[in-house]
């Protein structure tokens, strides 16, 4: 079904990006990775072509430069330009401060990557779609884009506002044949508390150890479930949690290596 479909990843270079590049990879799909640290992006594309003979190609891209996103964009090579699925999932959390509290460049990296960044690609990548009247755009959004947790404030509303944008974009490609979906996830573990905590990989690595996290790999996989529906169906969004966590903060201490 998604054999030859080219599929841009933004935030390829690491967790769900790479989760979902091999997923699509699996299908048969071409792939156009995208994220700022362009050697980790050339070690995938040459793994999924040793392992699944698969096309990629690979860009470094901050997705906060509006004007390279419009410039890279604009000028795929041409046999890259009809983006079939856009997966917009680059996007990061700096900080679990209190407002009073936080750091304004943390702030400000959050919205410019989840929320600006976001709408740079697709504003880029959409007219395209709207030519062709076929396509699928896939926000990565969060729990946290349905309830707020302590310290979570200004990312928590980055990803309210990836859900209102969804929510938005659906409006906007109502009577054609382009989708969006949205896929909020739970807890999952990747970089993203490493990430977090400006590097602190022993604090990062803590965040995972009260119960089980989902894995990019579930996540990938929920993704591709929303793709690889038939032209009528749209997944409007799919929240996924661990079984541990029933909430953003209600969470069940199994505790490490307890699996279920
Ligand atoms: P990772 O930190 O493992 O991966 C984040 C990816 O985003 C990396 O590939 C990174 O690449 C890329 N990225 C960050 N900033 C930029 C930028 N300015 N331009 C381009 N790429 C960028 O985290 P996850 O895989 O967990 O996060 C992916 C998405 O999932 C995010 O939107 C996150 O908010 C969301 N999410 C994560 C959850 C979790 O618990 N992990 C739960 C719910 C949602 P590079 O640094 O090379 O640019
Ligand atoms: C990431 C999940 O719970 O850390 O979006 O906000 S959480």
């Amino acid at each position: 079904m998604l054999k030859d479909k080219i599929v841009f990843i933004t935030g390829a270079s690491a967790g769900i990006g790479t989760a979902c590049a091999e997923a699509f990879a699996r299908e048969g799909c071409r792939l156009i990775l995208a994220a700022r640290r362009l050697e980790k992006l050339d070690t995938l594309a040459e793994k999924l072509a040793a392992d699944h003979g698969t096309k990629c190609h690979t860009i470094e891209l901050d997705v906060r430069d509006r004007e390279r996103v419009n410039d890279v964009i604009e000028n795929f090579p041409a046999d890259w330009a009809g983006i079939d699925i856009l997966i917009n999932n680059a996007g990061l959390s700096r900080g679990l401060d209190k407002v009073q509290d936080a750091l304004h460049t943390d702030w400000e990296e959050m919205i410019d990557t989840n929320v600006k960044g976001l709408l740079w690609v697709s504003r880029a990548v959409m007219p395209g779609m709207v030519e062709r009247d076929k396509g699928h755009v896939i926000n990565i959004g969060s729990i946290a884009g349905r309830q707020v947790y302590p310290g979570g404030n200004v990312y928590c509303a980055t990803k309210y506002a990836v859900r209102a944008i969804t929510q938005g974009m659906r409006i906007d490609l109502l009577g054609t044949k382009i989708r969006c979906s949205s896929v909020d996830p739970g807890m999952v573990e990747t970089e993203f508390s490493e990430v977090r905590f400006h590097g602190d990989k022993e604090k990062g690595a803590q965040t995972y150890q009260n119960f089980p996290p989902l894995k990019a790999e579930d996540i990938a996989e929920t993704v591709l479930f929303c793709a690889t529906r038939p032209p009528h169906v749209n997944i409007h969004d799919v929240l996924i949690m661990p079984q541990d966590q029933a909430a953003v903060y209600a969470s069940h201490p199994r505790g490490i290596g307890k699996d279920l």
